[in-house]
């Protein structure tokens, strides 16, 4: 990792032909990680409430979660039990607009499922 674009380091082009630069002749290539391009995730949470019926919420694990019937009921049955549970790991933004996507369906519905965003 870190060779970037070399010439003749791993993965990167081949060297010229004629040899090494003699420039450089004997010198060794290296160059520091300047960052990995990972940005922050956040959790998205769903919290557990009396009203809202067990099978909107398994709905909205998999439609907006994109979690099989089976995950789903598991994270519906894990936030009914302990209050609170996990639907998903995701960039800012897109952990954001999954929430409001929750809260829109939901107060569409009447019930008053409710989900935010909390850092990893
Ligand atoms: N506790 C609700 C019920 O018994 C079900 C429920 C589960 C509600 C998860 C919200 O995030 C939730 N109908």
């Amino acid at each position: 990792m870190g060779f970037g674009v070399i010439a003749g380091a791993p993965g990167g082009p081949p060297r010229p032909p004629g040899g090494e630069d003699p420039r450089h002749e004997g010198e060794v290539a290296t160059r520091t990680q300047r960052k990995v391009a990972r940005p922050p995730r956040f959790k998205v949470v769903l919290y557990n409430d009396d009203y809202t019926p067990m099978e909107f919420v398994v709905e909205i694990l998999e439609q907006v979660f994109d979690k099989s019937p089976a995950e789903a009921t598991q994270i519906m049955l894990h936030v009914h039990h302990n209050g609170s549970g996990i639907a998903g790991t995701y960039v800012l933004e897109v952990a954001e607009t999954k929430v409001a996507t929750v809260h829109k369906l939901a107060e569409e519905r009447g019930y008053p499922l409710r989900s935010g965003v909390e850092s990893e």
